[in-house]
């Protein structure tokens, strides 16, 4: 196939890139360094420097023998994506081209406006250009579990039936997102549904929990990582922890801890873009899938670390600290996950080996974690 990956030098969507150059696919990744200036601007680097993108897959193609073409490019420009489009001719594009921080969009009026016009102008530009250059082309376009917020009722795979005076119907699951950026997915997705239903586009949305891990099967070299982010901007809770663990910084618990969201390693991310690429549903069809392998409370994953520590002779603490976000720090989660199961993802789970083997990667380069970076900077009131 030729896929295009959108966003293709971010956490995900580097490693993506370069599983299916290994797939043997012929692979486009184009990406604007939105991250690595906001990272800049924000003091929010990665704990291991990168490699600009070419010289990434300059490394891949030398070590690996992977081919695999870069392009840096601005996709909120409408005449980029065309061209792109046109020149490229994707069979599948896989869309992770957002500002995907949910602190950085409410860091600051300016912040908001850039999170807002970036995530939605690059949507719709890929839908436009694949009406007019690739109208049978397969979208997999990264949404995230958070669109749905914590409804007081299970959680379904994107879509429900409604009963109302004595008539039926299919409508998208209500949405009450937590963050300006998550409410970017949830308006992407009212586009996406736009686009599919009147333009008989065939579209994945694939509604990811956070996400935590170094490294992928493919990519395994310290300067070929994909970027690991444990600062208050851009890390997930998971990787935060885990390096505040090797930093000896007490675990940092927003509130009372009772949070509950899908989690999944970097490696089921990969597992499942690639099955969702391989299965691509009709024209005029939103398939909905709930990414992630597995529920946690925030205090649990505390639990799971201090655990994961004790393997690798560390002494880790747990501190609750005023919770810069308004969310509910208690609440019911009941969502269904089996549409990625059904497609073959086999998990890989959340146990103290694997967060081990992550905290001695982590160990290797403890003198590089800033500790000015963990404390939340940015509050949502
Ligand atoms: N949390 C803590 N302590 C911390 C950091 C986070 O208790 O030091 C809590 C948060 O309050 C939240 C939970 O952990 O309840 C998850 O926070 P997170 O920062 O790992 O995840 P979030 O901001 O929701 O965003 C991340 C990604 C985003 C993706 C989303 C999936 O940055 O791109 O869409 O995970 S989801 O959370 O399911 O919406």
């Amino acid at each position: 196939m030729r896929i295009l990956v959108l966003g293709g030098d971010g956490y995900l969507g580097w490693p993506t890139a370069v599983h299916f150059a290994a797939q043997g696919h012929t692979v486009l990744a184009v990406d604007n360094y939105l991250r690595r200036e906001i990272a800049a601007q924000t003091d929010s680097e990665p704990l291991l420097e990168a490699p600009s993108l070419p010289e990434r897959a300059r490394l891949v193609r030398h070590r690996q023998g992977l081919e695999l073409d870069v392009e840096i490019a601005d996709l909120a420009e409408l005449a980029t994506v065309r061209r792109i489009f046109e020149n490229f001719e994707p069979d599948t594009i896989i869309h992770y081209a957002e500002q995907p921080s949910a602190p950085y969009s409410l860091m600051s009026p300016e912040a908001s406006s850039l999170t807002l016009n970036n995530n939605l102008n690059v949507t719709l530009n890929v839908l436009l250009a694949m009406v007019e250059a690739a109208p049978s082309a397969h979208l997999v376009k990264l949404g995230t579990m958070g669109e749905y917020g914590t409804p007081n009722i299970d959680i379904e795979e994107g879509w429900i039936t409604i009963d109302h005076n004595g008539r039926s119907d299919r409508f998208l699951y209500p949405r009450a997102a937590g963050s300006l950026y998550h409410t970017t997915k949830v308006l992407d997705t009212d586009l996406i549904w736009f686009y599919v239903r009147t333009f008989d586009l065939a579209v994945t949305d694939l509604m990811q929990g956070p996400v935590y891990g170094l490294r992928t099967k493919e990519l395994v070299d310290d300067d070929l990582l994909p970027f690991f982010h444990y600062d208050d901007i851009f890390g997930t809770v998971v990787n935060r922890f885990l390096a505040q663990a090797v930093a000896g910084i007490p675990l940092t618990v927003y509130g009372a801890g009772g949070q509950t969201r899908g989690y999944l390693n970097l490696m089921d991310t990969i597992q499942c873009v690639d099955l969702a690429t391989a299965s691509a549903p009709a024209a005029r069809e939103l398939r909905i899938l709930n990414q992630f392998t597995e529920t946690f409370t925030v205090l649990e994953l505390a639990e799971a670390v201090c655990a994961a520590g004790e393997i690798v002779g560390l002494d880790v603490n747990v501190k609750s600290i005023p919770n810069p976000r308004r969310e509910a720090e208690e609440h019911y989660y009941n969502p269904a996950h089996s549409g990625l199961l059904d497609l073959g993802l086999e998990p890989h789970l959340m146990t103290a080996e694997v967060l081990a083997e992550m905290l001695q990667v982590i160990q290797r380069h403890k003198e590089r974690i800033d500790r000015g970076r963990i404390m939340p900077r940015v509050k949502w009131k």
